[in-house]
């Protein structure tokens, strides 16, 4: 099964990012965890880029805040797929962050999830891998499912105690 490659900038993200390994770790999804600074350490981001395919992974988040560029640069070093995660905080709050992700000049394009949205990089990962491993996308579903139980679940319990407050 390939792997996840999760970079960040900082770890002072890792508040904001831990919720993309803990998702795919309940997928049983691999996953490698690395700070990498397209700006303070380039040449780790240079090393860890280039070998990503041949280490075995199959996609990567890059979660980096303010003028975030870790993601695209990453992108500029491998033919892998790049989820970028806008970090929120810096004086807009995120905004650069998303911008910087989003707006990629053509050429080497990456996804972007939401300002702060590390459980959905995590599952767009997965998606990603699941797109060519049964196995990932099978559990992925099973994922969807259990949500799919809860929203009914609360719409059962909601509908019954919005009833008892009319009494
Ligand atoms: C970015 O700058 C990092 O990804 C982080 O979100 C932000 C601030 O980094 P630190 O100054 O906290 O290391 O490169």
């Amino acid at each position: 099964m390939k792997k996840v490659l999760i970079v960040m900038g900082s770890d002072s993200d890792v508040p904001q990012i831990e919720a993309a390994w803990a998702v795919l770790g309940e997928l049983g999804i691999e996953y490698e965890v690395r700070v990498a600074s397209a700006h303070r350490t380039p040449d780790v981001v240079h090393s860890i880029a280039t070998s990503a395919r041949g280490d075995g992974f199959g996609v990567v988040i890059a979660g980096a805040g303010i003028a975030a560029h870790l993601a695209g640069v990453f992108a500029s070093l491998t033919t892998l797929p790049v989820v970028a995660l806008p970090i929120p905080g810096g004086h807009l709050g995120g905004v650069d962050a998303l911008l910087s992700s989003v707006q990629m000049p053509p050429g080497v394009p990456i996804a972007s999830v939401g300002i702060g949205g590390a459980k959905n990089a995590g599952l767009f990962a997965a998606a990603i891998l699941g797109a060519s491993d049964a196995g990932v996308a099978e559990r992925l579903e099973a994922y969807r499912k259990s949500m799919q139980a809860k929203v009914i679940a609360a719409d059962a319990r909601v509908r019954v105690e919005a009833k008892s407050a009319k009494k």
